[in-house]
């Protein structure tokens, strides 16, 4: 009787796990998007990478799809970001490079990304760098800022404001400041000089970094920035911890919204400069600081994945793995990276690399991984990051609001591997244009010059006073102007250009 008693129990549990197993997997998925700063789509070892290891990133590439033609909308941070979040392109709303004051310049009157997913009941949080300018106007940093991650949809935010090489070097956390002494206000700005951190062109003893004219200002932690600032001492994030505490903010945020479908926006800095690992990963790479920023970027992936597992998430979390715009190599500060020795080819055959229209600037190392639902493999679909608004909220049933994401299209199933086809038509924004129509890729001419500050010898913006058409068929990087020969195509192209612009 015993027995048979335990017996029964025995097979009753079963079946309850077994229930709560078959819900698990029918569950909305945890979304995490890990979007990384200055990546290029050969840094990544799957894509072919030399200098550096990525085994984390290469295991989720092993287990989800790996794809080798998705883009972010624009080879610059900024644009990118705007355009992930909102689902509507940079150049609706000028969207260009911010400096660490600037007022957020997404609309939030109007839907976002995190607010159609908080209306299919997700809690919602970003961890990482911003970048989407804060408040209305002057910001008092002394003060919770007004407008931010909340107005925009994140239940949770904690943030690198805008990026490593701009001031405030502060966190903030549910936009105030981490660590702010009421006795030590900050003050920033970005046009007079004002006192307080020594000057970077004044104090060249002081740094760690020598510099370009551009990166003169305030001098923290040995390396001078964009702008100016003062007070908030005990407020100042140290450059070689930043990669411990945002991983430990993200990885608190799943262990507490574990029980809640929730969506992390995980925005790591690590590639872009400064670049100063920690010594955990120094010389981990043969590429000098930007080989060792990658190892390092790829140890916080790792401890997201491990997060997700411990809390036995990983199979239902669908994670995007990305990238903000292409490679950037020495670009301000002087940390003899390395990069360019040997074989490593940052942005993979493609030629060009951060602010570049050329094809390295925006197709970015794109890794989905969802066990739960997609069959590992590869894929070459044309896509882009402002499609993942309408894509998933087509994933989750919510109707995407009339007045959101006007330049999002669903394309959930090249997303998940089960069609090949994605865009027909696909825009790419850097200083002019690139539109891609299956294997072409025009280029919109522009004969202004280069911006002074991107006049650099790693950077080669792609543009000319001559219209520029390839096949990357046959020429996967962009090496001969075929427009000439083809003026159909061409026509087409700008027609088409024209039409979005409009
Ligand atoms: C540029 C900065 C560069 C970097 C970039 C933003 C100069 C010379 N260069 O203005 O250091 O901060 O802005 O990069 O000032 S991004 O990835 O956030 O777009
Ligand atoms: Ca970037």
């Amino acid at each position: 009787m015993i027995k048979s008693n335990r017996l029964l129990m025995l097979l009753l549990s079963l079946f309850v796990s077994q229930l709560i197993n078959s819900q698990s997997n029918t569950k909305n998925p945890n979304i995490v998007i890990i979007y990384v700063d200055d990546l290029g789509y050969g840094d990544i070892g799957v894509n072919g990478a030399i200098g550096v290891k990525t085994p984390y990133v290469d295991e989720l590439a092993k287990n989800g799809l790996n794809f080798s033609d998705a883009h972010s909308s624009a080879a610059t941070c900024t644009p990118s970001r705007y355009s992930l979040l909102t689902g509507s392109y940079a150049f609706r709303n000028n969207a260009a490079i911010l400096e660490g004051d600037a007022p957020l310049i997404i609309d939030t009157t109007k839907e976002t990304l995190p607010k159609m997913l908080q209306k299919a009941g997700y809690r919602t949080g970003i961890v990482g760098k911003w970048h989407l300018g804060l408040g209305k106007g002057k910001i008092d940093w002394n003060q919770k800022i007004p407008l931010g991650p909340e107005e925009v949809g994140f239940d949770y935010s904690f943030l690198i404001p805008a990026t490593g090489d701009r001031v405030p070097t502060v966190f903030l956390e549910n936009q105030e400041v981490v660590n702010l002494d009421k006795n030590d206000p900050i003050t920033v700005s970005y046009g007079t000089r004002i006192d307080g951190y020594p000057w970077g062109f004044k104090h060249p003893e002081l740094l760690k970094q020598h510099t370009d004219p551009y990166h003169q200002g305030a001098i923290i932690n040995g390396i001078s920035r964009i702008g100016y600032m003062k007070g908030g001492k005990k407020a100042l994030w140290v450059d070689e911890k930043i990669p411990f505490v945002l991983s430990e903010k993200a990885t608190n945020f799943i262990e507490k919204e574990k029980e809640n479908p929730f969506f992390l926006y995980f925005s790591l800095h690590d590639i872009h400069q400064p670049r100063i690992a920690n010594i955990k990963f120094v010389e981990s790479s043969t590429m000098g600081p930007r080989g060792d920023v990658i190892a390092q970027m790829d140890w916080c992936v790792g401890e997201i994945t491990k997060a997700l597992k411990k809390q036995n998430l990983l199979k239902n979390t669908l994670i995007v793995f990305t990238s903000d715009n292409g490679p950037i190599l020495d670009d301000g500060y002087l940390d003899y990276a390395r990069e360019l020795v040997g074989d490593h080819k940052p942005g993979g055959i493609y030629k060009g690399a951060k602010y570049s229209v050329f094809e390295a600037g925006t197709r970015m190392p794109t890794i989905l991984h969802w066990p739960a639902k997609e069959e590992p493999g590869k894929s070459d679909a044309l896509l882009s990051q402002v499609d993942l608004y309408a894509s998933l909220a087509n994933l989750l049933n919510v109707k995407v609001d009339k007045n959101a994401a006007p330049d999002s299209e669903n394309h959930l199933d090249a997303w998940l591997g089960k069609s090949k086809k994605g865009r027909e038509f696909l825009l790419e924004e850097a200083y002019t244009y690139g539109l891609r129509l299956g294997k072409w890729k025009y280029i919109q001419p522009k004969d202004k010059p280069i911006p002074g500050w991107i006049a650099n010898k790693f950077v080669d913006p792609g543009f000319s006073a001559e219209v520029q058409l390839f096949n990357l068929e046959t020429d996967p990087s962009e090496e001969n102007n075929i427009a000439k020969n083809n003026p159909k195509i061409v026509k087409k192209m700008e027609h088409k250009l024209k039409q979005i612009l409009k």
